[in-house]
């Protein structure tokens, strides 16, 4: 300050003593050096606080925001309700994330798997007449994994499924298949289908095999079409009730030679999947952090009336179908 009046002061002498104009003072190289280095003179911290405050701002609003729309503050909720409804088709109500964890980068930010638990494991148990007792105990949480050979006795499901079986059910235009897309998953894989719609729509040659090859997997979240299947197939005869948990089945279909990529599960669940027809190889691996500790590869053959029980939260898993059929599977998880 006392530096900036010193300043002027000689300022004011040049001019009404010396006779210098104004003007020409301004034009000074020197002063016109000494604006810029006042100017490059605003310490960058100030620029980073500026830039964290509009960071925090940006970042943490939202998230105030949608703790009180859940806590119901009115305003709040509504803001929300509206942004879920425009991005994603549902409420405030159901959503408990404000984003959802990005599928790709998922699976590296998962916890790391108790190793003790595939410690033991070095191959598929294949067994019949299995008990509740015995599944609880030996298989249910335990990361051994199971095929039930007898799994699938007295099913009507190896008569009925079938790509048309299942093409009527999700007919075009019904809510079975709109819900399909709107509330559960559709898994294309390596192929181009944009809907479940549109892979029950392909050619008869190319559902043959005479054309682009197709593997698909999606999840039912129609009530009635859930009831349907469950006519065709039976709540698998060793789980025990208590484990009756979801009424979401999943059913992956496609041609030999084709199958799921490696990759690991986060479904908080374990899987169980019949399979109705065709063959089908799973190849597992342990997580990376159970090396030396776990069996690192397994490949498990599972065929046509086959039950497989295995953690797919826990062992990375991907799948190949064999021989000549097409693979019609139908699954679904407990916890
Ligand atoms: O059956 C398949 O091809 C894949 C199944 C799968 O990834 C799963 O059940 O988690
Ligand atoms: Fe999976």
């Amino acid at each position: 300050m006392a530096k900036n009046k010193e300043f002027l002061s000689l300022v004011e002498r040049a001019i009404g003593e010396w006779g210098i104009k104004e003007e020409n003072i301004a034009n000074l190289d020197s002063l016109k050096c000494i604006k810029k280095e006042g100017k490059d003179s605003i310490p960058k911290y100030r620029v980073w606080i500026v830039a964290t405050t509009v960071f925090l701002i940006l970042a943490i609003s939202p998230a105030l925001l949608y703790k009180s729309a859940r806590r119901r503050s009115d305003f709040a909720f509504n803001i929300y309700d509206s942004y879920f409804d425009y991005m994603y088709g549902s409420s405030a109500e159901d959503e408990t994330c404000l984003v959802g964890a990005l599928p790709d980068i998922q699976e590296h930010f998962r916890p790391p798997i108790d190793c003790s638990l595939c410690a033991g494991v070095t191959e598929v148990h294949r067994v019949t007449n299995l008990s509740h007792a015995d599944f609880l105990a030996k298989y249910a949480y335990s990361m051994q994994p199971v095929i039930v050979k007898d799994g699938q006795n007295d099913w009507k499901a190896k008569d009925t499924f079938s790509f048309d079986f299942f093409r009527n059910i999700y007919s075009e235009g019904s809510q079975a298949l709109e819900k399909v897309m709107a509330d559960c998953q559709f898994f294309p894989y390596r192929t181009e289908f944009d809907s479940l719609g549109e892979m029950l729509n392909m050619s008869k040659e190319r559902l043959e095999g005479n054309g682009e090859p197709w593997y698909v997997g999606w999840s039912n979240c129609d009530g009635k079409v859930a009831n349907l299947l469950r006519k065709h197939y039976n709540f698998p005869y060793f789980l025990p009730p208590i484990l009756d948990h979801s009424k979401t089945d999943w059913i992956f279909m496609g041609l030999p030679g084709y199958g799921a990529f490696m990759h690991i599960d986060s479904v908080g669940a374990v899987a169980w999947q019949a399979q109705v027809r065709g063959i089908k190889k799973w190849t597992i691996e342990a997580p990376a952090e159970c090396a030396g500790i776990c069996t690192s590869r397994m490949e498990i053959i599972v065929e046509p009336g086959d039950i497989i029980v295995i953690d797919a939260d826990k062992w990375y898993h991907s799948t190949l179908i064999l021989g000549n059929d097409t693979s019609i599977v139908i699954g679904s998880e407990f916890y």
